[in-house]
């Protein structure tokens, strides 16, 4: 006999020891072949090898995916650029051990060699998902490293799974990095990928067709310094490693039953950590990178730091300067700051400012030494000019290790209580004082202070004595700020002229937007005031007079969650209103614009929320005149510089008519979508049709949807809500962009007032005392019945009064008088 075939025997031989064992076949020997439908299962049945069809694409590509589970979840393709055209596709070992894939007319496909010389290869799927080609006479076999001559974990695509290695194989040249799929139906790389990178200090970075997007920070010996919430979790463990041979990060699952994948999600961009569900037979996300605003990439510029607890969120390092300040101030922080001062090195001394709870910057431009102390590492900076700052390499323990970085920083952010110390080279001039000069410093600006404040006061009793004698229009803005005795609360009257030229005479590039009531502008005083300006429409039916003693009526509402009313201006048949400025615009240029609603996260829309339910409060019932609003919705709340709710346009509806707490009216004002059934269809309004729209206003908040349709409670976001709500599952209403930061109970708590707050009938929605008291306390709340739907009430009512065309008729009037906004 051939000697060749002898080998091959005991090849089979011990090959067949090994597949037959249990029954399943779990390897591809030499010169066996795969074909489209057959498919190879990994030991225990977790993953399998075969052909599939992604999407609604018709090629075939030969991939790994979960056999166990009805969502088909692939895990990594072969030939994910080239797919087969037809079922003719098959995989072949061949007898040194290469992989080929061959299409019709044995068009090869795709390939992969052996990194040497292989006995008797065989192809294993492995139950981590593994795909290795191993020699059959290695023994050990097992999901160990092992002795592969080839794996699939070393060409990942779009899945980073627990035991895969992320980083560089340096002795093979390997570098093992994660792209999108491009589309559902292509697996063919995509613009979003992710890699390690900066071996020195290395740090995972996400890129978006090609441009860095997000940035984990370097691994600090614990965790990686930008990625806090990852040290949070009990179900997995992370091992990172550095030597000579190897640079890579990995994961593990204690659990080992339970299904644990990384995704690249090419439609959303983000890196999403998912588990399987056995008992909801579906993936939950329960990580996604980038997680809030700060985590964009270089948002805040060289030498800017980001905090998302800081109004705006970009900063400047202390002894830095905005590079532009327009641009700065108008919201664009990428050119970063500069210094106040030159560094001193090498003609004089410089030194270093510590900063705590730190994400490092980025480490392209850093160097590491692992034997340095932080003594000697802050000597090392010192003499080296273009060193910028140092930090200990690894934070075990007491710390150790130098890294030193070379030029700009870039990418910082301030923890709250994570990240880590990082000391930032500056002259010793904006060092030196820190105790002396500082210390003096101060004492002298609070005396200038306390000076000049004495003296304002003089000069403000001075103003209103002087005033007082005088009686002159009122056109100071000060002195409005507190509740006075009642005869000297007079209105500031403006003047056309000064109204007119604070809004470049009401010029299209001032306008803010378009009130129910009429335009809005935005205007600057010539004393620097920013101003909003409403134009209110001619229709109003009142003279001038009762027109001006609204006003004053309304002006008199004076709570930090409504805006400030300034003045007002009647001349030339003009009627102007005068509010203080808001910088943050309104909530709904927030919540329902995917970028910006990062900004909002939950903890700021809880305080968004609370404060318009004491807004409302104050206008149903502390202030004097019980003001219903009629058309509270998210752009009529306005965000202040710190993002606290102020609602605008209360009064308004009493300026144009009627002010008893439940009346009829013919006109009906507000916005299709926030309005409650009987208003809408009824023309009927009390302070609970105000409970309605609030309660409409908390679902957009959370979710982060537009109500637009109540016609069809299933489309609608009230619909949408009930039935969440009804089958537990209120958790799915969340608007994603919050899932990170949000305290569930405190969410569900919201979801829960809103729909008591959108009970059919009035009465059977609590008063704005009780929905506040609702928000702020644990106490448990009544169960809501289904909320009231406009097509149920229509439908309803034409139903029971088709004999009274009345009714019918007055559905009719209030529709068409609806204002669509
Ligand atoms: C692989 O597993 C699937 C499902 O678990 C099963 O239907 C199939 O028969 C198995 N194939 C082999 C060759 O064992
Ligand atoms: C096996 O496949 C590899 C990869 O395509 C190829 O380089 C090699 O020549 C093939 N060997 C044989 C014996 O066909
Ligand atoms: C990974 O780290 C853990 C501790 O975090 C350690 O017990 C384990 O041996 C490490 N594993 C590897 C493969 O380095
Ligand atoms: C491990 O995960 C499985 C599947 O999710 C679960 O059924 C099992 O209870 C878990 N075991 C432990 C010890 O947590
Ligand atoms: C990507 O995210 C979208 C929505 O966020 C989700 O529907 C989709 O399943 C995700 N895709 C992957 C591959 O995880
Ligand atoms: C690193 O240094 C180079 C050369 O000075 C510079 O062009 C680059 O912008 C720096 N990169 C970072 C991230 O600081
Ligand atoms: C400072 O360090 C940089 C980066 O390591 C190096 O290129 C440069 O030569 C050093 N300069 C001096 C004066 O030692
Ligand atoms: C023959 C071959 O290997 N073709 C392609 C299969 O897909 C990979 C990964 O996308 C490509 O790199 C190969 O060129």
């Amino acid at each position: 006999m051939d000697p060749f075939a002898v080998l091959l025997l005991c090849g089979s031989l011990v090959l067949f020891s090994v597949s037959g064992f249990g029954g399943a076949v779990d390897v591809i020997s030499a010169s066996q072949t795969l074909r489209d439908g057959e498919t190879l299962n990994s030991s225990g049945g977790v993953f399998q090898l075969g052909f599939f069809s992604p999407g609604r694409s018709t090629g075939r590509y030969l991939g790994i995916w979960y056999s166990n589970i009805p969502v088909q979840t692939i895990v990594w393709v072969a030939n994910r650029s080239k797919p087969v055209a037809d079922s003719s596709g098959s995989l072949i070992v061949n007898r040194t051990g290469g992989l080929v894939l061959t299409s019709r007319g044995n068009v090869v496909v795709w390939s992969a060699s052996p990194t040497g010389f292989v006995q008797n290869p065989v192809l294993q799927l492995l139950d981590n998902g593994n795909l290795v080609l191993r020699s059959a006479a290695d023994a050990s076999g097992g999901s160990s490293s092992g002795n592969f001559f080839w794996q699939s974990f070393d060409y990942p695509t779009d899945t980073f799974l627990p035991e895969m290695k992320l980083g560089w194989d340096l002795r093979t040249g390997i570098k093992r990095s994660f792209s999108s799929w491009s589309s559902p139906d292509d697996p063919s790389p995509g613009d979003f990928t992710w890699s390690l990178q900066n071996i020195e200090f290395p740090e995972t970075m996400a890129r978006k067709g090609g441009t860095k997007y997000f940035r984990s920070g370097p691994w600090n010996g614990l965790r990686f310094s930008g990625a806090p919430q990852q040290s949070l979790n009990p179900i997995f463990w992370y091992n990172f490693t550095s030597n000579e041979d190897e640079v890579y990060y990995m994961y593990h699952v204690n659990n080992k039953s339970m299904l644990v994948r990384s995704t690249l999600n090419h439609s959303n961009y983000m890196w999403e950590r998912s588990t399987w569900s056995p008992d909801s037979q579906e993936w939950r996300v329960f990580l996604q990178l980038p997680k809030d605003y700060c985590d964009n990439y270089g948002l805040c510029g060289p030498y800017g730091k980001c905090s998302m607890t800081n109004l705006p969120y970009c900063q400047c390092l202390k002894g830095f300067s905005p590079t532009s300040l327009d641009k700065w101030n108008s919201n664009d922080w990428s050119q970063g700051c500069v210094r106040n001062k030159p560094l001193g090195c090498p003609k004089s001394k410089d030194g270093f400012l510590k900063y705590s709870n730190i994400k490092l910057p980025d480490t392209t431009n850093c160097s590491v030494d692992a034997t340095l102390s932080l003594k000697d590492c802050e000597k090392k900076c010192l003499i080296n000019c273009s060193c910028t700052a140092y930090t200990n390499s690894d934070i075990r323990g007491k710390g150790s290790g130098c890294a030193m970085w070379f030029g700009e920083l870039l990418d910082l952010r301030q923890y709250p209580d994570a990240g880590q110390d990082i000391y930032i080279r500056m002259p010793a001039s904006e060092i030196a004082g820190k105790h002396g000069p500082v210390a003096w410093m101060i004492a002298v600006v609070v005396l200038v202070v306390a000076v000049s404040c004495g003296l304002l006061l003089v000069i403000c009793l001075f103003c209103r004595r002087k005033k007082n004698t005088t009686g002159n229009k009122e056109v100071s803005l000060i002195g409005q700020e507190h509740e006075m005795p009642e005869d000297d609360l007079e209105l500031p009257l403006f003047d056309l002229a000064t109204i007119s030229n604070a809004t470049n005479n009401f010029s299209d590039k001032n306008k803010l937007g378009e009130g129910g009531f009429g335009p809005v502008f935005k205007g600057v005083l010539d004393d620097g005031h920013e101003i909003a300006v409403k134009k209110l429409s001619a229709s109003s039916t009142q003279g001038m007079h009762e027109f001006k003693n609204e006003v004053i009526l309304i002006a008199k509402l004076q709570h930090r969650n409504l805006v400030k009313l300034l003045g007002c201006c009647i001349q030339d048949e003009e009627k102007l209103l005068i509010y203080e400025y808001m910088h943050n615009k309104s909530l709904d240029a927030f919540i329902f614009d995917p970028s910006r609603s990062k900004l909002l996260d939950w903890k700021r829309r809880f305080h968004i929320i609370s404060g318009v339910a004491r807004g409302l409060l104050y206008l149903h019932q502390d202030s004097r005149l019980r003001i219903i609003h009629r058309d509270l919705k998210a752009s009529n709340v306005l965000l202040d510089e710190e993002m606290n709710p102020k609602i605008s346009d209360f009064g308004l509806a009493r300026i144009f008519g009627g002010d008893q707490t439940e009346a009829n009216t013919t006109r009906v004002v507000g916005t299709y979508g926030y309005m409650a059934p009987e208003y809408a269809i009824d023309g009927l309004f009390s302070v609970k049709s105000d409970v309605f729209s609030f309660g409409i206003l908390i679902l957009e908040t959370v979710s982060g949807k537009r109500n637009r349709a109540i016609y069809h409670s299933n489309n609608s976001l009230v619909g949408h809500a009930w039935e969440l709500y009804k089958t537990g599952k209120s958790i799915e209403l969340i608007d994603p962009s919050l899932s990170d930061t949000c305290t569930i109970s405190e969410v569900l708590r919201c979801i829960h007032v809103g729909l008591l707050c959108l009970q059919e009938h009035p009465d059977d929605r609590p008063a704005m005392s009780l929905v506040v008291v609702m928000l702020s306390s644990n106490g448990s709340l009544p169960y809501p019945n289904q909320p009231g739907f406009l097509a149920e009430r229509k439908i309803r009512d034409s139903m029971s009064s088709s004999s009274k065309n009345e009714s019918i008729s007055v559905n009719d009037i209030s529709f068409t008088l609806l204002q669509p906004r």
